[in-house]
């Protein structure tokens, strides 16, 4: 029987540099959590399924050019344009596990020289999570990892200013997880905070991101 069916579900999101783990783990964590009776979906952003995602998709191929300010603002219009609908989920009782959220939208944004405060505004009113991890993995370690795919972003360089800008955004909610240890440790670590966070968050209401 699912231990959540009575109250709303928790907004748990993963966070880190691309080839942290984060995929895979959320991904882990997300058929744990349906084999312990949650309901519970796998979310991510950017969602390319979308009008928005696709302009996003084609930017972060090299396949469009966008001014930085215009691209960070589509990234948070695909927040937006999905709110309504992780409301009503997370207001029915389903749990969901995202794969990067604003932080992501910032950290990027920001490792570009753009003003942190600037990009942090059109995420103001967007669904606060209940659970943040961090995913740390040094740059060069997630650089090692298997390679990147080729797309915008995914150079070492970039990582190292982004991963500073995570730091910064850090806040004594989140839980930071070491990625480079081995991933069952990493997968106990999450199964662990994640069921804490379903069962608190039961009777709590949601919130909005305010910084
Ligand atoms: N990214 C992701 C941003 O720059 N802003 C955002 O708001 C989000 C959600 O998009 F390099 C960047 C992070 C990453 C790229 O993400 C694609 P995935 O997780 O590799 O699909
Ligand atoms: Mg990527």
């Amino acid at each position: 029987g699912s231990s959540n069916s009575s109250g709303r579900g928790a907004l748990v999101v993963l966070e880190g540099l691309d080839r942290s783990g984060k995929s895979s783990q959320c991904a882990r964590l997300l058929s744990f959590l349906q084999g312990k009776g949650h309901r519970a979906e796998g979310w991510r952003f950017p969602d390319r399924g979308t009008s928005v995602g696709q302009m996003i998709s084609a930017y972060l191929a090299n396949e469009s050019q966008l001014d930085d300010r215009t691209i960070h603002l589509l990234f948070s219009a695909n927040r937006w344009e999905k709110r309504g609908l992780m409301e009503s989920k997370l207001l029915s009782g389903t749990t969901l596990v995202v794969d990067r959220y604003s932080y992501s939208g910032v950290a990027f944004s920001a490792a570009k020289g753009l003003d942190i405060e600037w990009c942090k505004a059109p995420e103001v009113g967007l669904l606060a999570p209940d659970l943040v991890i961090y995913l740390d993995v040094q740059p060069e370690k997630a650089a090692e990892r298997g390679g990147y795919g080729g797309e915008r972003y995914e150079r070492i360089e970039f990582q190292q200013k982004v991963a500073e800008h995570y730091h910064s955004l850090r806040d004594p909610t989140w839980k930071v997880v070491d990625g480079s240890l081995p991933m069952e440790t990493v997968e106990d670590q999450l199964r662990e905070l994640a069921t804490d966070c379903i069962q608190e968050c039961n009777g709590k209401p949601l919130t909005n991101l305010a910084w």
